[in-house]
């Protein structure tokens, strides 16, 4: 009995790998679920000694939707998801969607890390530790460079906050 019950299993596994193998997609099939890479991350070199910014595209090839939740740094005490209005004024955000086949992207003038309580300024040619938690995915951990602010007005937290 338990020789035919894996034999019969061993036949579904076959029959479900030569189905996915012809690219057929059949509706009974469990959803692979988000499939996410992140990338560009870097560190604007903050002009203040408090605070600083950080920027990354998360990439999301797989087919279901998932939420960056919380970033954690070795550099921060504290980090938080912040969205900008179009008054470039600054709100915090509990967590950030991550779209089946889309992006989610940080940058200069829109959707940002805040790291504060910092436990050393970040300076050009450091490394900067992120780890990315979300609602589904396991976590991500990405080593930022610390990059020249080389926008003026690149995060100026100072009358936002
Ligand atoms: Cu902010």
């Amino acid at each position: 009995m338990r020789r035919a019950a894996a034999a019969a299993a061993l036949a579904v596994v076959a029959a479900t790998a030569a189905c996915s193998a012809s690219g057929a997609s059949s509706g009974d099939a469990a959803p692979d679920g988000p499939r996410l890479s992140v990338t560009g991350a870097y560190v604007p070199e903050p002009p203040l000694d408090d605070m600083a910014a950080g920027y990354f595209t998360v990439a999301n090839t797989g087919s279901e939707p998932d939420k960056l939740t919380s970033v954690t740094s070795d550099i921060a005490g504290d980090v938080s998801m912040h969205s900008t209005t179009p008054e470039g004024a600054m709100k915090e955000e509990k967590e950030l969607p991550v779209p089946a086949g889309g992006k989610l992207e940080l940058r200069t003038g829109g959707l940002h890390l805040m790291l504060m309580d910092l436990k050393r300024k970040p300076a050009v040619g450091d490394t900067v530790t992120f780890t990315l938690r979300f609602a589904t995915s396991e976590p991500i951990t990405v080593r930022a460079p610390v990059k020249p602010a080389t926008h003026r007005n690149d995060h100026s937290h100072r009358n936002a906050h």
